[in-house]
């Protein structure tokens, strides 16, 4: 492959930049096409594959990457988190989703997260609220342990949840 690239002074700069582009790609889509679209590419396109192969690695990784859905008020109005006890694994995205009964927000307590962990960088600010539905708030949790949140409207109506982190 090497001699190929050698005979075009034009593409004298590709060889480093495809093969680390190889590299890269054979390590994060383990699993998605993405690699099927390297092996396919012209190799004249060495530049616009670098960008057409970025694009399609991030959307193997937000296809294939696991999220936990919680809805922000139950179907039938319900004031409360649905599933308001759960876990997820470290690092599992966690996607609050405006369902009913809004507005609502989502507020991890200072009391009632593992050591370490800023209650408020991981919450939406009190005052902020998901007006319409669909709309969403999402969080990532890498610290292991248990965490208390609630809805800053609805906190007295009993829209409280909890979440173990694995
Ligand atoms: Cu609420």
């Amino acid at each position: 492959m090497a001699t190929t690239f050698a005979t075009s002074p034009a593409l004298a700069a590709a060889p480093a930049s495809f093969g680390g582009l190889r590299g890269r790609s054979s390590n994060r889509l383990r699993r998605g096409s993405g690699r099927v679209l390297v092996v396919r590419a012209s190799l004249k396109e060495a530049v616009g594959l670098a960008v057409a192969a970025t694009a399609a690695s991030a959307v193997v990784a937000s296809g294939s990457a696991q999220a936990f859905d919680v809805l922000l008020g139950s179907d039938s109005g319900e004031l409360a988190f649905v599933p308001s006890s759960f876990s997820v694994a470290a690092g599992e995205k966690i996607v609050f989703k405006n369902n009913a009964g809004f507005p609502h927000n989502v507020v991890f307590d200072e009391d009632e997260v593992p050591a370490g962990v800023d209650a408020g960088a991981i919450s939406m600010a009190e005052e902020d609220l998901l007006n319409a539905q669909g709309e969403t708030y999402s969080v990532t949790l890498s610290a292991k342990g248990t965490y208390g949140f609630y809805c800053a409207p609805h906190q007295g109506a009993g829209m409280v949840g909890k979440v173990t982190v694995n």
